[in-house]
């Protein structure tokens, strides 16, 4: 048995008007409900400092700035990382990354119980659109102030296992859990702040939403025999609503906990680590089974349909 006590540390809304200092004491209130649970690692969502920015369009790119941090730990986050190691709590949380050499990134870290960081993820699927679109009931501009990751899908070892990590919109592509998959991933983190509402179909609806959320998760989990952890920030932020659906998934594909409400929650479960095994070495023994001569996956982007 290898289990690592988990928390889901979901985060409700954050206006725009709410500054770091309010969120981060947010979020250590959160670590302390985790520390007195016994948690070994707290996961807080995508984004975690700050409101959904993306949804504002900046007509000046560099009018987004002020959405990211250049440095991690800093003054604002520095409390969140000293109780992380009074506890002996690993954490991760994602955040908008502005390099010293001016690059833009939607970043995840992840520290070792000591505080100390361990790794780091740049979100690769990046969604949404560049220029303002009239067309879309609301705007979702990931793509005018992130730039494309450029560390790919690493693990990291630490703390007795495999850990990894990806970003909301990189869950809905098999490639993201594929690439850790083969890494031997134990365990998958990640953060999400969903729209509720389809800016190009308002029709689909919160429900058909959560499916599509919880699917890929159980599928990524399942299909390489991984725990994943996802945690939302959710509620309505300045008017615009975001999802819930935080979740700790078994390596069978079972949703194990689930949040309940749109607010700050902190679900918790003992994640039991060898129950990987199994999976990786009977249904998905990558080296027994997979047959990668056939495999388009990364000699080609767009999908190319038979010429009639
Ligand atoms: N948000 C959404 C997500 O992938 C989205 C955007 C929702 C894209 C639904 C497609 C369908 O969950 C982020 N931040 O990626």
């Amino acid at each position: 048995m290898r289990t690592v006590t988990v928390g889901a540390a979901q985060l409700g809304p954050i206006q725009k008007a709410d500054g770091r200092q309010v969120v981060v004491a947010r979020m250590l209130a959160l670590l302390e409900e985790a520390a007195a649970k016994g948690c070994d690692l707290v996961v807080f969502p995508e984004l975690a400092l700050t409101t959904f920015f993306p949804r504002w369009h900046f007509e000046d790119r560099a009018d987004a700035d002020e959405w990211f941090e250049r440095e991690m730990p800093n003054a604002a986050t520095q409390p969140l990382f000293d109780a992380a190691r009074k506890h002996g709590i690993a954490i991760s949380f994602g955040f908008a990354e502005l390099t010293p050499d001016g690059h833009h990134f939607n970043t995840s870290i992840l520290t070792d119980k000591s505080g100390a960081i361990v790794g780091k993820y740049r979100k690769i699927h990046l969604p949404g659109h560049v220029e303002f679109d009239p067309e879309r009931t609301h705007q979702h501009l990931e793509k005018r102030y992130f730039e494309p990751g450029d560390l790919g899908f690493p693990v990291f070892a630490t703390e007795g296992g495999i850990f990894g990590m990806c970003i909301c919109n990189d869950r809905r592509w098999p490639e993201t859990w594929r690439v850790m998959g083969l890494q031997g991933v134990e365990m998958v983190m990640l953060g999400f702040n969903t729209p509720s509402v389809n800016s190009q179909k308002g029709e689909e609806g919160i429900e058909e939403r959560m499916f599509h959320h919880k699917l890929s998760l159980q599928a990524g989990a399942y299909q390489n025999a991984t725990w994943v952890v996802a945690v939302a920030k959710a509620g309505t932020e300045d008017g615009h609503h975001l999802m819930g659906g935080t979740a700790i998934v078994d390596p069978e594909g079972h949703i194990v906990a689930e949040a309940k409400s749109e607010d700050d929650e902190l679900i918790v479960h003992p994640c039991d680590l060898d129950a990987t095994r199994f999976g990786k070495t009977t249904i998905f023994n990558f080296a027994a089974h997979r047959r990668i001569e056939h495999c388009l996956i990364t000699s080609q982007t767009e999908a190319r349909p038979p010429v009639k």
